[in-house]
C-alpha cells in the first residue's frame, strides 16, 4: 500500500466519523425539540386552563356583587323573582382568546333533601313522595333517601338502610347524616341515571333542615311539594303568571287552602349556585359555586367552590349533543 492510499483511506475514515457525529448531533436536536415542543404544548394548556378558572372565578366574583346589589336595594331586597337582573343568565360572550358565560340559580327553587333529616320527616318525606309523582317517579325513593340520611338504622316504610347495601358486590353504609351532594341520590337501592336526571332540576342540598320554597321562582313540581292545595293545575298556572308577590300571604289570599302552609313558603331567596363556564383557546372550565346570603344582613358566604361538578350549560348543552 503506498502512502498515498493510506492518506485517501485515513480521509475516508475522518470524513465517515464527521458524517456519523453530524447524524448522531441532528437526531438528538431532533428529539430534543420533539420534546421541547412537548413542554410548550403541555405548558400552554395549563396556561389556558389557568386563564380560563381565572374567569370563572371572576364571573363568580361578578354574580356575588349582583347578588349583594339585589339586597342593597330595598325595593328588590323585599322579594326575589325571576324579573330580576340576577336570574338573567348571560349568555357566552367574547373574551381574551375565548369566551364566558354564567348564571345564577336560587337552590330556594328547589326542593331541600336535607330536610328529611330534620325534626319534621314524616311532613317532609309525604312532601318529597308528592315531588317524585308530580315528576312520574318512584315515590319509594322518600323513604329510601329518609333512611339515607336519618341517624338511625330502623327501616321507614320501603326504604333500606345499611342490611341492604352490605350486601352489596362493593358493600357501602347508608351516610346516616346530613347529605353533601344531590349525587348521594345514585346511591339509594334502585335509583339509576335516567331518574337522577329527570330529579336533578328539583332538588338540592344545603345545610339546613328548614329551608322554605321562594313561590316567586319555585317550577311547577316543586310547588306541589308544598301542599295538597297546591294542585298540579294550580301550580302549571302560577307558573305561567309573573310572580312578584312581596309576601307568602299574598298567594294564600288567592289560594285559601295554602294558609296552612304557610310555614312552607317565602318570596325571598337564601341559597344561591352560580354556575359560570370559560373557554380559553379551547381549554375549557366551569365552576359551580353555593353561596348564602344573609336574609337580615346581606352577608354573602361562600358553602362551596366546585370546578368538578357536574354542569350544564344552559346555552351549549345542544353544541355538546352533536359531538
Ligand atoms: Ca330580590
Ligand atoms: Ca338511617
Amino acid at each position: 500500500m503506498s502512502a498515498r492510499t493510506g492518506r485517501r483511506r485515513a480521509g475516508g475514515v475522518a470524513l465517515i466519523s464527521v458524517m456519523l457525529i453530524v447524524a448522531l448531533c441532528s437526531a438528538l436536536m431532533y428529539e430534543l425539540l420533539v420534546r421541547h415542543s412537548l413542554v410548550v404544548a403541555k405548558t400552554r394548556q395549563v396556561l389556558y386552563g389557568d386563564q380560563s378558572r381565572a374567569y370563572t372565578l371572576g364571573a363568580e366574583a361578578y354574580a356575588r356583587q349582583l347578588l349583594a346589589e339585589d339586597w342593597q336595594n330595598e325595593d328588590s331586597r323585599a322579594l326575589d323573582s325571576l324579573e330580576e337582573p340576577w336570574a338573567q343568565p348571560i349568555e357566552p360572550f367574547d373574551v381574551d382568546n375565548g369566551s364566558l358565560e354564567l348564571s345564577i340559580v336560587d337552590l330556594d327553587r328547589r326542593f331541600n333533601l336535607n330536610s328529611l333529616a330534620g325534626a319534621d320527616a314524616d311532613v317532609q318525606v309525604k312532601r318529597f313522595k308528592t315531588l317524585l309523582n308530580a315528576l312520574g317517579l318512584d315515590d319509594r325513593f322518600a323513604e329510601l333517601w329518609k333512611d339515607w340520611v336519618d341517624a338511625d338504622q330502623q327501616i321507614t316504610g320501603f326504604g333500606a338502610e345499611d342490611g341492604t347495601y352490605l350486601l352489596r358486590d362493593t358493600p357501602y353504609r347508608t351516610a346516616n347524616t346530613f347529605s353533601g351532594s344531590i349525587t348521594e341520590l345514585a346511591l339509594l337501592d334502585g335509583l339509576d341515571p335516567d331518574t337522577l336526571a329527570a330529579l336533578w332540576p328539583y332538588v338540592m342540598v344545603v345545610p339546613s333542615t328548614t329551608t322554605l320554597i321562594n313561590v316567586n321562582t319555585a317550577d311547577a313540581p316543586t310547588l306541589q311539594s308544598i301542599s295538597e292545595a297546591m294542585t298540579a293545575a294550580r301550580a302549571e298556572s302560577l307558573v305561567e303568571s309573573p310572580r312578584t308577590y312581596s309576601a307568602a300571604a299574598e298567594l294564600a289570599a288567592e289560594i285559601p287552602e295554602l294558609k296552612d302552609s304557610l310555614d312552607l313558603m317565602t318570596v325571598t331567596s337564601q341559597f344561591f349556585e352560580i354556575q359560570a363556564r370559560a373557554e380559553v383557546n379551547g381549554v375549557r372550565a366551569e365552576l359551580v359555586s353555593v353561596v348564602h346570603r344573609d336574609p337580615e344582613t346581606g352577608e354573602l358566604s361562600l358553602l362551596s367552590r366546585n370546578f368538578g361538578r357536574r354542569y350544564q350549560s344552559p346555552f351549549v348543552a345542544v353544541e355538546d349533543a352533536d359531538e
